[in-house]
């Protein structure tokens, strides 16, 4: 039986940013091509054989990105981007998050599966600078490709546009056992795609880049590395890509239209792998692919690209043959049983730049919006009633859990959208059904993941409760946070401009 090779990106084209006002195109870079940053591992400050203990640091710094003047980034255990740090399923971690920066933090775990909202590090969980707050939680779900991002309201976006970005690789039993490359930094490497504007001496200005439909730039930055190289000494690789960019689609393909295949999303393995030609993320999507070279000769360099954008070159080398056929089944997937009595929770976003809403209402930290009791599935139909004319795609991200995505306007989901996800993109006028459980208490934030949107009142939160174990939560409050923010940059609170004020601002809301 031929397996059938999609070629296409499933998502509807007139909704591609490019078809937006505000649209910034890639450009090609122009200075010399480097070699592929592979953020190292982040080495654990003890490990025992059940618990890992280890310290991130969000930091600023400075990184050689162009030739000429270093840019002022920020990062976590380093200048730019993470350290990448490994959570080993069945074991219980234990985190020291450190704030060096001058500005309050949070630190988010976009994808793991932990009580909210402390540990999950969205807004409620600010550290402020010079200070550390201390988690601990058991690693329970499977092998993953998550990320570690600042969340603090409203100036997420700024703050991952800074460089506060890492990768938190879960590994497992399950997955060790899966003919897959998995030497980290050899056949098993990470791409994390963003794109930035350089101003004058080299040098990023978020303000002067402001867009309330996300923040984009010209220059494609890869790992933190502009115009990249990778040197390719495996027949198969390996790419964990994270769609890491504020507001960018990225809309993948190889050169000569080289096949490639999917083997997992943004919760971790698929059921069986989908083979591609084309592939696109919207933002916060994950997609681990391998590639085969096994066609390739020696010598050739084979090129990643973004529309007609190259975003790096393979270069081929001499490697010892490796064919191997993936099996037609890779995991199963957990799937809650649905019953006719299954309550349906309809979800709407709303509106384009400033106007964005969720289910009618900006984002209001100390408000719940909704309830669900863990362990109870629940079906959420997610709608957006964006047009095709000036619409954009809006990828929906739930806090604290992974879902399963039932169909698109009724219709079967996407040939890669079988596994489990946190991230999925929602096209003008369609409604998503995902299938919703929680395994853990807490107030999690559910909303868009173009970041400006997120900062601009596109957001919600929902309270998972058990009813034999109510809890009451601290929620923070954007007075307290803003107070906090003026301080800490030495101004009155009522000169703070902090980039999602505006979209509540220009709609008469108070943040
Ligand atoms: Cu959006």
């Amino acid at each position: 039986m031929t397996k059938s090779i999609y070629t296409d990106y499933f998502f509807d084209e007139p909704a591609y940013n490019t078809h937006d006002g505000g649209y910034v195109p890639l450009e090609e870079p122009t200075t010399p091509e480097q070699p592929l940053r592979i953020p190292p591992l982040l080495k654990p400050d003890k490990e025992t054989a059940t618990d890992t203990y280890y310290t991130v640091e969000a930091q600023a710094g400075e990184t050689q990105l162009l030739p000429g003047k270093k840019t002022k980034t920020w990062g976590y255990n380093g200048s730019l981007l993470g350290q990448t740090i490994v959570f080993a399923k069945g074991k219980t971690m234990h985190i020291d998050l450190k704030n060096s920066l001058p500005e309050l933090t949070t630190f988010h775990w976009h994808g793991l599966n932990v009580p909210g909202p402390y540990t999950d590090g969205g807004c409620h969980a600010p550290v402020y600078p010079g200070k550390t707050r201390h988690i601990d939680f058991k690693v329970d779900q499977p092998a993953a490709t998550l990320w570690l991002h600042a969340h603090p309201c409203p100036s997420t976006a700024e703050q991952v546009w800074h460089g506060l970005a890492g990768l938190a690789l879960v590994t497992d039993d399950v997955e060790a056992k899966l003919p897959f490359p998995r030497h980290y930094g050899v056949d098993d490497i990470p791409l994390v795609l963003q794109d930035r504007r350089f101003h004058e001496d080299n040098q990023w200005d978020y303000d002067a880049d402001y867009d309330p439909d996300g923040v984009q730039g010209p220059t494609a930055m890869i790992n933190g590395t502009i115009n990249p190289y990778f040197d390719v000494t495996t027949q198969r690789l390996r790419l964990r890509i994270l769609d890491g960019a504020n507001r960018r689609e990225w809309r993948l393909h190889f050169s000569d239209d080289l096949p490639f295949t999917q083997v997992a999303s943004d919760g971790g393995v698929l059921p069986s792998p989908v083979e591609f030609t084309h592939l696109m993320l919207t933002c916060a999507e994950r997609a681990e692919i391998i590639v085969d070279f096994g066609k390739i000769q020696p010598g050739k360099t084979v090129t990643l690209y973004s529309d007609d954008v190259p975003l790096v070159r393979f270069r081929v080398h001499d490697f010892a043959a490796d064919d191997v056929t993936l099996p037609e089944h890779l995991v199963d997937i957990p799937d809650p049983e649905v019953t006719p009595d299954t309550p349906v929770r309809k979800v709407v976003m709303s509106g384009m730049d400033e106007a964005v809403m969720m289910d009618g209402k900006k984002f209001e930290m100390q408000r719940i919006d909704a309830r669900q009791k863990v362990g109870n599935v629940e079906l959420w139909d997610i709608t957006n009633t964006n047009d095709m004319d000036g619409g954009m795609v809006h990828p929906f991200h739930m806090h604290g859990t992974q879902f399963r995505v039932l169909s698109r306007n009724g219709h079967e989901p996407y040939a890669n959208e079988h596994g489990l996800k946190d991230t999925v993109g929602v096209n003008p006028g369609e409604t998503v059904r995902i299938k919703v459980w929680f395994e853990h208490t807490g107030v999690y934030m559910y909303h868009c993941h173009i970041i400006e949107h997120e900062d601009g009142g596109m957001m919600a939160q929902i309270e998972a409760y058990d009813p034999d174990n109510p809890k009451t939560y601290k929620l923070m409050d954007m007075d307290t946070l803003m107070n906090a923010i003026a301080e800490e940059r030495g101004i009155d609170v009522k000169d703070l401009r902090l980039a999602g004020m505006s979209s509540y601002e220009k709609m008469g809301m108070k943040m």
